[in-house]
């Protein structure tokens, strides 16, 4: 059975959403049967060669590339006269139409497609003529070392690919001097970098250090889900004098890379950006007066939980299990499918975006697409899911959460540090650390604590890198974008266990909608997320449970690999919830170093982005 299909069969039978029914009359309607025929226009196959290449391109149709081509190939004089003309000609309206917001993502990325299929075959022709194709500048691109993801520059590389200018992607985890030494080179004109995760910011203003030392000349951008424009402007762009650019998302890179290489266009957008960046440090400076409260008052405030109020639920089993291989079909039904929509910039809810005025065309494709290759993927046991979760007895000591070798609670296991909040608004807020949310020791209370590390990446980069290898750069994302949506899934759905483990949520009868909007008692923060940023702890939890035994790693930055994974703790007491720590200040690092055993001036680099001060 197809996952779309059943989740929808079981979405009604189990009452799992209010919407069930109304979905499932939609979905049944894009179900073309032996009684229902989609009927496809190809009147655009009467015209000329070239007007079918460019419509071809434009609306990312593979089907009739190698005949058209061929075709072509031969009217004209030189292979290159059919890249330079039609191709480039459809490439042109993408841009322009991608451009003015008139069409999307997942769209140039098919059209891209179509263009590298041509471009590949035209190549054979053109062997004496190769570097002939004028592209409009030369941009090196990498996702710094210690980061692995790459969906969001990946997505850039083929956005400028299609506007002409020649990619020269390094991959993920790429060593500054691979990426300056490459940019030298290759003659590059600009170089961007590429990061998911906080550490990754600090290689970056190393990046642009180096670049400074080693005198280049080449502007630098800055993009990625953890990179802002205040951080480019406070940390990275300081420290190198050529033009340095935050660049929020791929429909902007175009519009950016064009300005810093026209000599016309450059001064007045180095003007705007240093204008930009100008206000972003002052409004940095601002912000760092702006007063905290001395650590040692925040933990006279914490979020009181009323330990006498209800017994605390015993976890079903002591320790870590592993689940080796999951049945993707039963993970499917926990995907969140508005993040896939995301990660192509669509942006708007699940289901709903498939009805979207503007998006709704676009996203319906991609989601057609992304259910049938999930299916493939999962007929063909091309993924493979796997997760290691634990329950340990636990007691917060201050602000460290304790786990104990054994319900006596007599001999520590080890310590999870958390941090807590020194930014409260008035007397009355607390200022919250996860710590408050497990009994402390004094209470004589036997609480416990959960810990888990999921993946659903495993053999993700190998398929990704074979459809790359075919030139189809669209699957190639999205089985990214897929792997990651299964491995969020699977820390859902495997919460969703851990609560029924746990006792506390055996009786929980939620839907999907319900399980997305968190509906549950119990919380499963990650460290990374606000609420316990440092990225540092996951060593300890990948010690804990073993993680390397399912194939799960960290790398000096602790990204986790395979890149679609999700790891952190679980958290069972109802008044849980998630929270920023925000800026912390010097007495609290201090202490939080100490519990650590960790030098100061290393943990202040880790937690740089909540650092109230300047530590240098
Ligand atoms: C989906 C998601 C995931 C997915 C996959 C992410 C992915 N493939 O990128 C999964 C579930 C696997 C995941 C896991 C984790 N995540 Co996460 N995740 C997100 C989320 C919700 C969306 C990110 C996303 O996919 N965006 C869509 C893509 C396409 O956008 P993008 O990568 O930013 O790229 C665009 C632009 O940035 C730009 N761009 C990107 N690169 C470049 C390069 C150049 C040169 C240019 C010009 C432009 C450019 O253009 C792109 C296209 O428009 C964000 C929160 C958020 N709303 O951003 C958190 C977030 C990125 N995650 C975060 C964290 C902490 C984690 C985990 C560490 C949690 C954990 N302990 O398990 C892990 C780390 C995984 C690992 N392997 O180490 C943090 C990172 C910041 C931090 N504190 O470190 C975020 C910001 C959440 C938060 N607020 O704390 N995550």
């Amino acid at each position: 059975i197809r996952p779309d299909l059943l989740q929808h069969v079981e979405d009604v039978i189990f009452n799992r959403r209010a919407d069930a029914t109304e979905r499932m009359v939609r979905f049944a309607g894009g179900v073309t049967g032996a009684g229902q025929k989609r009927e496809v226009d190809l009147a655009w196959r009467d015209a000329g060669v070239d007007a079918r290449l460019s419509h071809a391109l434009v609306h990312g149709i593979v089907e009739f590339i190698e005949a058209d081509v061929e075709e072509a190939r031969q009217q004209h004089t030189r292979p290159l006269d059919v890249i330079e003309g039609p191709l480039m000609d459809g490439m042109k309206v993408v841009g322009d139409l991608f451009g003015d917001g008139k069409m999307f993502l997942p769209q140039v990325v098919k059209s891209a497609r179509a263009m590298k299929r041509a471009v590949n075959i035209l190549e054979p022709y053109m062997a004496s003529e190769k570097n002939a194709r004028s592209a409009r500048g030369t941009i090196v691109m990498a996702t710094v070392k210690g980061d692995v993801h790459d969906i969001g520059k990946n997505i850039v590389g083929v956005v400028l690919g299609c506007n002409n200018y020649e990619v020269i992607d390094l991959g993920v985890m790429v060593p500054c001097e691979t990426i300056l030494s490459t940019a030298r080179e290759k003659g590059a004109d600009i170089v961007g970098l590429s990061g998911l995760i906080t550490p990754s910011l600090d290689e970056m203003v190393y990046v642009a250090r180096e670049m400074e030392r080693g005198g280049m000349r080449l502007p630098l951008l800055i993009g990625g889900a953890t990179t802002s424009k205040q951080h480019t402007a406070v940390k990275v762009a300081p420290n190198y004098r050529e033009s340095t650019v935050h660049v929020a998302d791929a429909s902007r890179v175009v519009g950016v890379v064009s300005s810093l290489l026209d000599e016309e266009k450059k001064p007045g957008f180095d003007a705007e950006n240093q204008k930009l960046q100008n206000g972003l440090r002052e409004l940095h400076e601002q912000r760092l007066e702006s007063p905290l409260i001395p650590y040692r008052r925040a933990k006279q405030r914490p979020y009181n939980v009323d330990w006498d109020e209800r017994e605390l639920a015993r976890p079903a089993f002591l320790g870590r299990r592993v689940v080796n291989e999951f049945d993707l079909t039963e993970i499917v039904p926990f995907i969140d499918w508005t993040f896939f929509f995301l990660a192509w910039e669509l942006k708007g809810r699940y289901p709903a975006i498939l009805d979207h005025p503007k998006y709704g065309a676009a996203a319906r494709e991609v989601f057609a697409n992304g259910e049938e290759l999930l299916q493939k993927i999962i007929d063909k046991g091309q993924l493979t899911a796997r997760a290691v979760r634990g329950y340990w007895p636990a007691n917060s000591d201050d602000d460290d959460i304790v786990l104990f070798t054994d319900e006596t609670r007599t001999q520590e296991l080890m310590r999870f540090n958390m941090l807590r909040q020194q930014r409260t608004s008035t007397e009355s807020t607390p200022a919250r650390s996860l710590a408050d949310f497990v009994a402390p020791i004094e209470s004589g209370k036997s609480d416990f604590i959960g810990t888990f590390a999921v993946t659903a990446g495993i053999g993700a980069n190998e398929l990704a890198a074979q459809y790359e290898r075919e030139g189809d750069d669209y699957n190639a994302i999205l089985v990214k974008a897929l792997a990651d949506r299964l491995a969020e899934a699977l820390a859902e759905m495997l919460h969703k266990r851990s609560r029924a483990e746990w006792g506390y949520g055996e009786s929980e009868d939620l839907s999907n909608e319900d399980l997305i909007r968190e509906r549950y008692d119990g919380i499963r923060p990650a460290f990374g997320y606000p609420a316990c940023p440092d990225h540092t702890e996951k060593r300890k939890l990948f010690e804990l449970l073993q993680a390397a035994d399912i194939g799960m790693n960290l790398t000096e930055s602790c990204a986790m690999t395979p890149a679609a994974s999700v790891s952190g703790l679980y958290f069972a007491h109802p008044d849980a919830r998630y929270f920023s720590v925000g800026r912390i200040d010097r007495d609290q690092v201090e202490d939080y170093a100490h519990r650590k055993g960790m030098d100061l001036k290393v943990v202040e680099r880790w937690l740089q982005p909540n650092l109230a001060y300047d530590p240098n």
